[in-house]
């Protein structure tokens, strides 16, 4: 055989000799810099030799001059720490390719050649999890964003689409399962106890939703029948002990294929469609065409194991994951730039999807406490940037809550406006215009433009600007009318210093105190910097209720009396609205003390408000318990923290559980009573019952904080009587944060009970790591140490790590402990997985909203890393840009 070979060159290789390089300036890709690719790749066949320490790779591509593109000769293939072992074109071996730091380059003479290159790698030593790797004896791969370049050298962007062929063989004992996209053509037997697989996707794709698959897995199977009478073999592929943990999995799986063919008319495309759970993943889960690949946590549930949150965790990535199918995959992005183009629009998919599944009302509650836990803070810190980012320097880093849970506000907002059903002709219009493409967020807008008629000109600033805007709102009373003024502010943030107004539809609604029914229901759009709405026929004031539904994604300010919003607490019939007013009560009351703002007489009142409220929540007969459960839910810490400009972390934490003990012993009876009234009703997946469940624990939160140990008895029998994780938890997560002999009792007896179980144990740590014990930093260093412990699985890492840094209690403990803590994990887990690592640095870039001394405490960590003499880019990046 003639191959071509010659030895890799590591870039460290070739330096070694000398003295170290300097650190290199970090490369900033731009969105006005794109280029159309200048060679295409209609075809790829790629043939794998899998071994888990040593699978050798050949890829034969064929090429194209792209008429499109900038006519260069020069062949860029990318790639990341592989070496080419060997390159063919048009069949013959060759020597004159190059290598520009980890691309290969080869000059090509004609419009149209074959080139094969052939790589080799070690899946078991792959600890960054992205390209192919090993987890728990099986082989899968991660593409997205750049993980190809990790298999083989490629034009690794998402606007080179091909169709694949994939054969892979390996040893039949340890690989009886080989999975890729699409649909396998052949398998046979081989030498030595090998067998190999033929797999061939009739769909072109970018290489990011490549996938293979090959280990010891048994498959839930089920049938699924297309609306157009098409059948679909559906395969839930896992380790055989988990095999009876996916019925809810293939249950939302069924439900996400026929809700979209209902919801957005898109019908599945292949005959076969496979998830695969893994227990080693960097995210939740991967829409690989045919071939969803998921974190296990995803997947796995059943009552014993999985607590409610799991399973609507469960139905709503897989539902995400399946809509990829049509928001992702027939219909790609253009560049990573358009990241929210299927980001965005997929989130608001599956939420849609899952407010389908179960309470609307319930669903918006928790999407828009996600967005405030987790975007708002995005958006007002260092990090902060559009939906559709102008640079990057790594795009993992990008992956954020603004590209997804704010991309998908931005489409909802556009729904709001066009109404839904209008709405569906911009979607129907998107995908059929855009099919087969790689696509922008501009092509995106202007089908939902030319779909619905709206008009987007303005709308467009939500792209490019990053920051939440700010609403004033003030209703005032005059002439028999109730005038509201509404005026809008959107705040600077990094490389955006002046902002434009944005159009921001607002639905509201003018309540009569005397019927407490709304007469005047409407929907305002505000794209002024100011703006006056005048409405006539108020002899009285009315009350206001605004952004019903969170029908924008901004931050309303107003002053509000306190009688108003326990008056909407009660009476307004918009759910979200609803819990608005009881989270606007206990936000006014608790940042008003905790700045100083409030005399004690203020209080006083603003106190006996939220027990009046919040006593008329748990008497409310026409409530369901589950929205029950979520308007007794008190703002986190992190939203109160959000309201103030500099934020004393730990008098929010000290203020916000006095309260809740006060509430506790103002409605210690009415608690008890309500939690021997939900403790009856029996296990059931149906709304009832799992309203009972989140109340249970919801009680318990509030007795146990007014009378530690009086409740602890009643939380372990909670803990000892339940037959199912959310009641187990819920007990077990109050028995944490207290200080009493049950806590180690209990925890001992849940680390046995559930010894083995990957997934639960991760509960244990979390549970751990975020409780309100004042101990908690002790504990979460003796847990670093513990045997179940390891730095290389990302669950177990963010089970401990994220869950303690996002424990306020915790990490922002006096002396910096906390700050120190997540600064070494950052620094011990870049060089083995730097994805996971870079997740931790946000919040230690929250340094200028803190306290100074604090803040300087947050710095020191981050300059200690920065100072490190190597960091990964995506480290690097999130470090550089928080101090900046
Ligand atoms: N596209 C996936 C998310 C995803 C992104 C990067 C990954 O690399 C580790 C993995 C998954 C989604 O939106 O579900
Ligand atoms: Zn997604």
């Amino acid at each position: 055989m003639d191959i071509a070979s010659r030895p890799s060159e590591p870039v460290a290789d070739t330096q070694l000799a000398d003295a170290p390089p300097p650190p290199a300036a970090p490369q900033v890709i731009r969105r006005e810099d794109y280029q159309a690719p200048a060679w295409l790749v209609p075809e790829i066949a790629l043939d794998f030799r899998l071994g888990l320490s040593a699978t050798h790779v050949i890829a034969r591509l064929s090429v194209t001059r792209n008429p499109a593109g900038n006519g260069t000769p020069t062949l860029r293939l990318n790639g990341d720490q592989i070496a080419a072992l060997a390159v063919r074109v048009d069949g013959e071996a060759v020597n004159d390719w190059r290598m520009d730091g980890p691309d290969l380059l080869i000059d090509l003479t004609g419009d149209a050649h074959a080139i094969e290159v052939e790589t080799a790698l070690n899946p078991a030593a792959n600890s960054q999890l992205m390209g192919l790797y090993a987890s728990n004896g099986m082989l899968c791969t991660q593409c997205e964003a750049e993980g190809f370049r990790r298999i083989t050298f490629f034009p690794d962007r998402p606007d080179v689409l091909s169709t694949y062929s994939v054969r892979m063989s390996g040893d039949k004992a340890l690989f009886p399962v080989l999975l890729s996209n699409g649909n396998c053509t052949e398998t046979g037997e081989g030498p030595d106890g090998s067998h190999w697989a033929q797999w061939h996707d009739p769909w072109p794709k970018p290489c990011y939703l490549f996938a293979l698959v090959a280990g010891d897995l048994v498959a839930n199977h089920a049938q699924f029948t297309t609306m157009n009478g098409r059948a679909v073999d559906l395969n839930i592929w896992t380790r055989a002990e988990d095999k009876d943990r996916t019925g809810h999995a293939m249950a939302s799986l069924i439900n996400s294929m026929k809700w979209d063919e209902e919801a957005f008319g898109r019908e599945y495309d292949l005959d076969l469609f496979n998830v695969v759970a893994v227990s080693d993943f960097n995210m939740g889960a991967m829409e690989n065409k045919g071939l969803n690949v998921f974190n296990t946590r995803y997947v796995l549930a059943d009552p014993e194991t999985a607590t409610d949150g799991d399973y609507d965790a469960v139905e709503g990535v897989i539902g995400h994951e399946y809509f990829h199918n049509w928001s992702g995959n027939r219909i790609t992005c253009r560049d990573w730039f358009q990241l929210s183009l299927k980001e965005g629009f997929t989130v608001l998919r599956d939420q849609l999807f899952s407010a389908a599944m179960g309470s609307e009302a319930v669903k918006r509650i928790e999407d828009v406490r996600v967005l405030r836990g987790a975007q708002f803070p995005e958006d007002s810190g260092p990090l902060a940037h559009p939906i559709r980012p102008d640079s990057y320097q790594e795009i993992s880093n990008f992956y954020t809550a603004t590209v997804y849970n704010k991309g998908a506000e931005v489409i909802r907002m556009m729904r709001t406006m066009a109404g839904a059903e209008t709405f569906r002709k911009g979607t129907d219009l998107y995908f059929d215009r855009h099919d087969g493409e790689a696509a922008t967020c501009e092509d995106f807008v202007r089908a939902i433009e030319d779909g619905t008629g709206l008009d987007l000109g303005q709308f467009r600033l939500w792209y490019g600007q990053a920051g939440t805007p700010q609403v004033t709102v003030e209703l005032r009373h005059e002439d028999g009318a109730a005038v509201l003024e509404l005026a809008q502010q959107v705040p600077a943030t990094p490389g955006q210093p002046d902002k434009q107004p944005m159009p921001i539809p607002l639905r509201l609604a003018l309540f009569d105190r005397a019927t407490a029914t709304h007469r005047v229901e409407e929907l305002v759009v505000l794209d002024q910097a100011r703006q006056t709405v005048r409405f006539d026929g108020w002899a009285e004031p009315p009350v206001l209720s605004i952004n019903r539904g969170f029908s924008a994604p901004v931050q309303i300010e107003a002053q509000r009396d306190p009688a108003d919003l326990v008056f909407l607490a009660a009476h307004d019939d918009d759910p979200f609205a609803r819990y608005e007013a009881m989270q606007s009560l206990v936000v006014g009351h608790l940042v008003g003390i905790v700045g100083g703002r409030l005399d004690a007489a203020a209080q006083d009142r603003g106190r006996a408000a939220i027990g009046e409220a919040f006593g008329a929540i748990l008497a409310d007969d026409a409530l369901d318990d589950l929205m029950r459960g979520e308007l007794m839910i008190l703002p986190s810490e992190t939203y109160l923290a959000e309201q103030l400009l500099v934020a004393d972390p730990l008098a929010i934490h000290a203020q916000r559980e006095a309260l809740k003990a006060w509430l506790g012993r103002e409605h210690g009876a009415a608690l008890e009573a309500l939690h021997d009234r939900v403790r009856a009703v029996p296990y059931g997946r149906d709304a009832a019952a799992r309203g009972a469940r989140k109340l249970k624990t919801q009680a318990l939160i509030y007795l146990a904080s007014a009378d530690a140990v009086g409740t602890a008895p009643r939380a372990r029998a909670q803990y000892d009587a339940a037959d199912n994780m959310t009641d187990r938890q819920g007990a077990l997560m109050v028995l944490c944060g207290l200080d009493v002999p049950e806590r180690a009792a209990a925890l001992d007896d849940f680390h046995t009970r559930y010894a083995g179980n990957a997934l639960v144990i991760d509960k244990w740590f979390s549970l751990q790591a975020g409780s309100l014990h004042k101990d908690v930093l002790e504990h979460v260093k003796a847990l670093a140490n513990h045997p179940d412990f390891t730095m290389s699985n990302p669950n177990r890492v963010r089970a401990l790590y994220m869950a303690m840094a996002v424990n306020p209690k915790a990490f922002h403990a006096a002396g910096g402990e906390g700050y120190r803590i997540i600064g070494e994990v950052i620094r011990k887990l870049d060089p083995i997985n730097p994805q996971t690592a870079a997740r931790f640095v946000p919040s230690l870039g929250r340094w200028r909203r803190v306290d100074a001394a604090r803040g300087a405490l947050m710095v020191e960590e981050l300059k200690a890393i920065a100072a490190e003499p190597t960091l990964s880019r995506d480290v690097r990046e999130q470090v550089t840009k928080s101090l900046g």
